[in-house]
């Protein structure tokens, strides 16, 4: 892309470093994020991509930003990107990220689930008995996990390594964070007919907070959060990081239906997709109609949250 340099290729989305127009030399301070249209199911990236994806959860992103903006500061810094990503990405602060997949749960299931049933708690946090599927926890649990290397799992995490890492006062400050995020994010969508069942969030700060460059070495027990910010990085309760389910179709003791990947796991789960997900081949390509449906179904989830009609064009 005109004048970034590609620094790192996830799955779904892209990360560039601008170049400085006058040097011609990476901007070290700032970072392009960029969503693709591209989607995962199953472990896998599917060949298809799904229109306007990138720009749906980009906007819904930026939404939700300005509406947590009071409970924390966030790293977004401009819209203004080269056209061929226009609508799809955001200039960011570059930030120190903390080394901890920040995750907050407000019902059952998933990884929470099966610990549940093994052990009766949630990241170490006893719950009542007869919770199923899907259940609406009594608070919602911080969940961190590990950052994984690339192709590896996330592993949970308890409270006491996250410590270890963070120290107690910025491992207590993302904790309380993730949860008021949850409950915020919860709360706003509930009442547009959307449960956000969990999320994951990412937490960086400004290295020149601490007096420290991009790579100094740096112990985060040191780091004092009533002294410098932590700043919401990464996207956040889009339907990429948190599990979106209709508040109508909600009923624990089953899993719940994916508000935006029902339809292509069905298909792919089908007789008719001829896949077996168990096996080493690749998904094959979605039909027509399932791509459709899955692009409508993020359109619909933006539109019923943020109630502004979904132009593909807008920028910010
Ligand atoms: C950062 N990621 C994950 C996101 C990818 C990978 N503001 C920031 N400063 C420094 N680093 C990051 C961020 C943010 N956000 C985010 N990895 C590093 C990621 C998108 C695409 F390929």
């Amino acid at each position: 892309m005109r004048d970034h340099v590609l620094v790192h290729a996830g799955k779904v989305r892209e990360l560039y470093a601008p170049l400085d127009p006058g040097t011609g030399l990476p901007d070290e301070t700032r970072l392009l994020l960029v969503a693709t249209d591209r989607v995962s199911a199953y472990d896998h990236v599917l060949e298809r991509p799904v229109p306007d994806k990138g720009a749906v959860l980009t906007q819904l992103s930026l939404w939700w930003f300005e509406r947590l903006a009071d409970l924390v500061p966030h790293h977004v810094l401009s819209t203004e990107v080269p056209e061929e990503v226009a609508g799809r990405a955001v200039h960011v602060r570059r930030l120190r990220m903390l080394p901890v997949e920040c995750i907050a749960r407000g019902y059952l299931t998933g990884g929470g689930l099966e610990e549940y049933r093994r052990a009766g708690t949630v990241s170490g946090v006893r719950l009542p008995e007869g919770l199923q599927d899907g259940s609406r926890l009594p608070e919602p649990v911080f969940t961190p996990t590990t950052k994984a290397p690339a192709g590896e799992h996330d592993r949970p995490m308890t409270f006491a390594e996250t410590v270890e890492l963070l120290g107690p006062r910025l491992a207590e400050r993302v904790g309380d964070l993730t949860v008021a995020l949850l409950q915020r994010g919860h709360d706003v969508a509930a009442e547009r007919g959307i449960l956000i069942a969990d999320t994951k969030v990412e937490f960086g700060i400004d290295p020149g907070a601490l007096g420290l460059g991009y790579e100094d070495e740096l112990d985060w027990r040191d780091v004092d959060p009533d002294q410098v910010p932590v700043v919401l990085a990464d996207e956040v309760l889009t339907p990429d990081s948190s599990r979106f389910w209709r508040a109508a179709e909600w009923e624990p003791g089953r899993p719940q239906i994916s508000y935006d990947k029902q339809v292509l796991r069905d298909w792919l789960a089908s007789p008719e997709s001829g896949w077996d997900r168990r096996g080493d081949a690749p998904p094959p390509p979605l039909p027509d109609e399932v791509v459709e449906l899955t692009r409508a179904r993020y359109v619909e989830a933006y539109e019923a949250l943020t109630g502004q009609r979904f132009d593909p064009r807008r920028i910010g």
